[in-house]
């Protein structure tokens, strides 16, 4: 709408021409930086995506967490813990970029504590063996790379570069789960019977990782408009799909859905339904465990306080020395 004094409709065609030169940049492929103009939205969806990113690292750790102490050899247990460890690295950087978008870490780690931040589904389904282990590195990481490998690419300087090497370190996380599900196939009897188990549980949290079908996603559009996404939630799901299933098959493992098959014409797997209500009861905070998961961060917020308060104190200090 323009405005009825001539000072609000030059405020507009300003703003439309910023808007323009904007989107211009995007279109030659030019990265947008912290300092430079943006518009409203834009930096929204930016904060909005990261800090729910950020967030799904951190409480990314706790499913595979639980099972450091109950590795079953030292080579397994170090390789774990190497893992885990990055995903808190991958939170640090995922705050730091959010942070450059004028939003403070308290912010966006209160609205985790309250219940009020999105973080990816895929978190709250419990650990049960071993197996869940591969199948995460293997299923939940590969997923998570075609995603990144995407957001690798996207308009915003900073994200983009935090992606680069989270991507690097998240395909050694894929190779390591993918070496636990291997060599529990090729297992005994109890093994494969083990790992066939933690494929039909994990199978339907994963793909629901890529977020809601395409015409049930309200956040694309823009999100391509402006370069953030370059693929959509069901093309990047669709690429998952055509690598994973031959993989799986070629391991003698089965995928847990009666109406997969192979479509010849188009050359894609394809799939019968995704349970939807359960992703969105699960994303609404009612999954298996979306209490323990907030009770463990919460509590992990309460021992750091004084690790908090320490370093607030001896920055107080050196800026008064
Ligand atoms: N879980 O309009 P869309 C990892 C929400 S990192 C929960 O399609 P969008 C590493 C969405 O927020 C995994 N909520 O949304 C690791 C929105 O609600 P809002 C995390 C979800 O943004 C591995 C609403 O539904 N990766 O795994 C989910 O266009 C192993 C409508 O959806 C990222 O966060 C979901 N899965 O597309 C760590 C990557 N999907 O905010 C440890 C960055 C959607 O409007 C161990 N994020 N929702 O209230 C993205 O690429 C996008 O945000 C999508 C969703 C693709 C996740």
């Amino acid at each position: 709408m323009y405005g009825t004094t001539t000072g609000e409709i030059d405020e507009t065609q300003e703003e439309q021409e910023r808007l323009l030169a904007f989107e211009a940049r995007i279109a030659r492929g030019e990265k947008i930086e912290p300092g430079d103009w943006m518009p409203a939205e834009y930096r929204r969806q930016l904060i909005r995506m990261i800090s729910q990113h950020a967030h799904s690292e951190i409480v990314g750790q706790l499913p595979e967490g639980a099972w450091i102490t109950r590795a079953p050899s030292l080579r397994r247990k170090m390789i774990l813990l190497a893992k885990v460890q990055d995903e808190a690295g991958h939170g640090q950087y995922l705050y730091h970029a959010a942070e450059t978008l004028g939003v403070r870490r308290e912010e966006m780690l209160e609205a985790l504590l309250a219940g009020k931040a999105k973080y990816s589904n895929v978190f709250n389904y419990p650990t049960l063996t071993w197996a869940d282990v591969g199948v995460i590195g293997y299923l939940v990481d590969f997923a998570a790379i075609l995603n990144q490998t995407m957001l690798a690419r996207c308009s915003y300087g900073p994200y983009a570069r935090a992606m680069v090497r989270i991507c690097a370190e998240e395909n050694f996380h894929k190779k390591q789960g993918q070496d636990i599900v291997i060599r529990l196939a090729q297992g005994t009897p109890c093994q494969r019977a083990m790992v066939q188990d933690a494929i039909n549980r994990w199978w339907q949290p994963t793909l629901m990782m890529f977020g809601p079908p395409d015409h049930d996603s309200p956040n694309t559009p823009i999100l391509k408009r402006w370069g953030i996404k370059t693929k959509t939630n069901d093309e990047l799901r669709q690429v998952f799909l055509d690598t994973i299933v031959p993989e799986l098959h070629a391991l003698g493992l089965t995928i847990p859905d009666p109406d997969l098959r192979y479509d010849e014409g188009s050359g894609h797997w394809l799939i019968g339904p995704i349970h939807w209500d359960e992703f969105w009861r699960v994303v609404r905070g009612e999954g298996p465990c979306n209490k323990e998961r907030m009770a463990a961060r919460i509590q992990a917020h309460e021992d750091g306080r004084w690790v908090r308060q320490a370093l607030a104190a001896y920055a107080q200090k050196q800026t008064a020395a």
